[in-house]
């Protein structure tokens, strides 16, 4: 494979400036052209959405400035023989210090003094409302960058880590990794959940009203990994009915978080928008994956983060 031309799909502006992203490759060999819509003419394109006109373009070699590829047709793109590379390894440090930012808020009850900031309201909480996270312990579902960003940091913060991936090795910052035959076990025993696994057919509906059945009533779900891991309509039970105390979540089944929704109204919810992973360096950190995998095709390489 080789790269004369290299597409910038205008849709990686979900996240950074289209022409911060390819003035960041200018030095590079190919080269480089923002393509809305159809990419044909291009070798490569580097991309934020997938359509369907890509299959069919005559690309080598696609791209995901996301981690989760979820929503690209492996089999379609591998019966073309085109590659697929996403952007596993750049989100840790950040969608780490979000995820532990949600346990620090309902630790420290950060978002319940901020609602009653906009009501201009001076309100102590209960006595036993707050807690110290350094007596809490986590469980991260998902050992990989962001799992691995996520427990060093809990840990630091004197957390009990338990890890659950399907390779259940040692990790850094994990007291005890687990398999996922036993999530259950691991959820009920942990005051935070905390979901940093890609979805595929073995992860979607992975807590459903079992799991949550399972959990303390004193503990929060925190997902920054996709949706649909989570069933969402028995998640909206267990929070209505006391079954866990509450959740914090980036990712939703439906995105936007459609406005009827009722986990925008509750104070036991802090919703983001699917921004734990937004941060100023995003497109520098997509450049490097980018520009290594140019030069290992220049050199005859195989692809670094390579999906398909
Ligand atoms: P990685 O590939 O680095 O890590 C995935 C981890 O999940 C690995 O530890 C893997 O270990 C584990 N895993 C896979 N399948 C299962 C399973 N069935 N049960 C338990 N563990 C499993 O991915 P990232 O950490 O970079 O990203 C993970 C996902 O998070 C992405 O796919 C994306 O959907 C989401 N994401 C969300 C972001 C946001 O902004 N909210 C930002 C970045 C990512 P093993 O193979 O041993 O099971
Ligand atoms: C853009 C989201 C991913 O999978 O969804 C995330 O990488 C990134 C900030």
């Amino acid at each position: 494979m080789s790269v004369s031309t290299l597409g910038v799909h205008e849709s990686v502006g979900e996240v950074f400036p289209v022409s911060v992203f390819r003035d960041a490759l200018a030095d590079a060999d190919p080269s480089v052209r923002v393509v809305d819509g159809d990419p044909s003419g291009c070798d490569a394109l580097v991309t934020f959405a997938y359509e369907e006109q890509f299959l069919d373009a005559g690309l080598d070699w696609i791209h995901s400035i996301q981690a989760g590829v979820d929503r690209f047709p492996f089999d379609d793109l591998a019966d073309r023989g085109v590659a697929l590379t996403n952007s596993t390894g750049i989100h840790g440090d950040v969608v780490g210090e979000t995820a532990v930012g949600m346990m620090l808020a309902f630790a420290r009850r950060l978002h319940v003094h901020r609602s009653n900031q906009e009501r201009g309201e001076w309100r102590k909480p209960a006595w036993d409302d707050a807690f110290s996270l350094r007596r809490e312990s986590a469980c991260v579902v998902g050992l990989g960058t962001l799992g691995r960003g996520i427990a060093t940091r809990a840990s630091a913060l004197g957390m009990d880590v338990t890890g659950v991936k399907r390779t259940p090795t040692p990790v850094d910052g994990v007291d005890r990794v687990r398999p996922p035959e036993d999530l259950h076990e691991a959820v009920a025993n942990a005051g935070f959940v905390v979901l940093a696994v890609p979805l595929n057919p073995d992860t979607e509906g992975m807590i459903s009203a079992t799991e949550l059945a399972a959990m303390r009533e004193d503990a929060y779900l925190i997902n920054v990994a996709r949706g649909p891991v989570v069933d969402q309509a028995a998640l909206v039970d267990a929070l209505e009915s006391g079954a866990i105390a509450g959740a914090g979540l980036d990712v939703f089944e439906t995105e936007p978080l459609p406005a009827d929704s009722p986990l925008w109204d509750r104070e036991d919810v802090i919703v983001t928008p699917h921004a734990a992973g937004m941060n100023d360096e995003y497109y520098e950190r997509v450049a490097t994956i980018v520009r290594e995998n140019l030069r290992r095709l220049a050199a005859g390489e195989s692809l670094t983060n390579q999906v398909v």
